[in-house]
């Protein structure tokens, strides 16, 4: 459920120079609503010519903001795309240390794979990766987790909880409750939690979570939470093996998601859960997570390494494992794996 990954030896180099002016340019064009800004003042203001300015732009059109210029008055933001940039969300962003640090891509392999490199570069508690679309975002057990661009939330987040690796199972439970937490508060829906940590809305697969850590014997170095959530998905954009199985919060919803204000949402739900994590320790996770998930005493098949066994879910422990009892009265306590419920919910 969490895992050890070796680094990359090949991280790519992360470009940001031209964005972070793009951010300036948003961030000024903000001050001044309603007027006009000239192409002199951002020019001396970033310290770039006009030529570099007016590029940037045409760049922000081509993502989507409408962006008025004239040439005696200068530019005007006039509307802004539903992008998950720094500048779009932080205005909105009520938390204190969740996602104050936004590194946003247009497209990435994977957020998972971008945060785990920032963060043996540095990265710092709260730092979060965020992607319009992922070329090979990844699922668990080497699955692959369907990322098309502009519609959903591909997002990772890196932690470094002081507590020994051997709890680190604590936070993969905690993540999975913030999220069905964020699911519930956004949509008023009631989302189920399904061992091991996918959020279900009416038996389907709204959002899924794969969570990597870096660690040694007796220490955490970090943890990258990357949250994948069908936001805006409608039902036919699924590939069609998982259509039946996956929904989207448009689809449950059924009403356009806003998705940057789904976004604060689940980093405040974050920040909260890992508040009461630490303060009140993993018994009050475990506790809600047991809640959010209902699986004690149901009818379950599960799937591990390759072999499926059937029986009653009789808990899921601290360390995230599903005890399950089978017909001869066994209990397995089984740590990886896939979950089928034999009657339907
Ligand atoms: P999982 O292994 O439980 O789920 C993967 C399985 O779910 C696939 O085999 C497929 O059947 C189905 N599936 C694939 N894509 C979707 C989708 N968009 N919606 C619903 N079902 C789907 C779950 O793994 C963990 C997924 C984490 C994804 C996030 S996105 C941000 C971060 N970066 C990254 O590469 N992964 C994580």
């Amino acid at each position: 459920m969490i895992r050890n990954r070796p680094p990359n030896p090949n991280p790519k180099t992360i470009h940001r120079g031209s964005r972070m002016m793009d951010e300036e340019i948003l961030r000024l064009l903000r001050e001044h609503p309603s007027a006009f800004l000239s192409g002199e003042e951002i020019s001396r203001r970033l310290n770039v010519s006009r030529t570099a300015v007016w590029k940037r732009v045409k760049r922000l059109r081509s993502v989507g903001y409408e962006i008025g210029a004239s040439t005696r008055s200068g530019y005007r933001l006039v509307r802004s795309p539903d992008l998950l940039t720094p500048s779009e969300v932080k205005p909105i962003l009520s938390t204190k240390w969740m996602g104050r640090v936004i590194h946003h891509f247009h497209t990435v392999d994977s957020t998972n794979s971008m945060a785990y490199q920032l963060a043996l570069s540095g990265a710092r508690e709260g730092e979060v990766v965020i992607s319009e679309s992922q070329m090979k975002g990844r699922g668990r057990l080497g699955r692959h987790w369907f990322s098309p661009p502009s519609l959903n939330l591909y997002l990772s987040v890196i932690l470094r909880p002081k507590i020994p690796p051997q709890q680190a199972s604590l936070i993969t439970l905690m993540a999975a409750v913030a999220t069905a937490d964020a699911i519930g508060k956004f949509s008023g829906l009631l989302p189920l939690i399904k061992w091991p940590n996918d959020i279900l809305l009416r038996g389907r697969k709204v959002a899924g979570l794969l969570n990597e850590i870096h660690s040694e014997m007796d220490l955490i170095h970090f943890v990258i939470l990357g949250i994948g959530v069908n936001l805006n998905m409608d039902g036919k954009m699924f590939p069609k093996e998982i259509r039946s199985l996956a929904t989207s919060l448009k689809n449950e919803m059924g009403q356009p998601i806003s998705r940057k204000v789904f976004l604060s949402c689940l980093l405040e739900e974050l920040e909260r859960w890992s508040a009461i994590l630490l303060e009140e320790g993993g018994g009050a996770v475990l506790k809600a997570w047991r809640e959010r998930a209902q699986i004690k005493g149901r009818s379950v098949k599960v799937t591990s390494f390759g072999e499926t066994l059937a029986g009653i879910a009789v808990d899921v422990d601290s360390d995230g494992a599903l005890i399950l009892e089978t017909k001869d009265g066994d209990q397995k306590r089984i740590v990886a794996g896939d979950v089928e419920y034999s009657k339907g919910r």
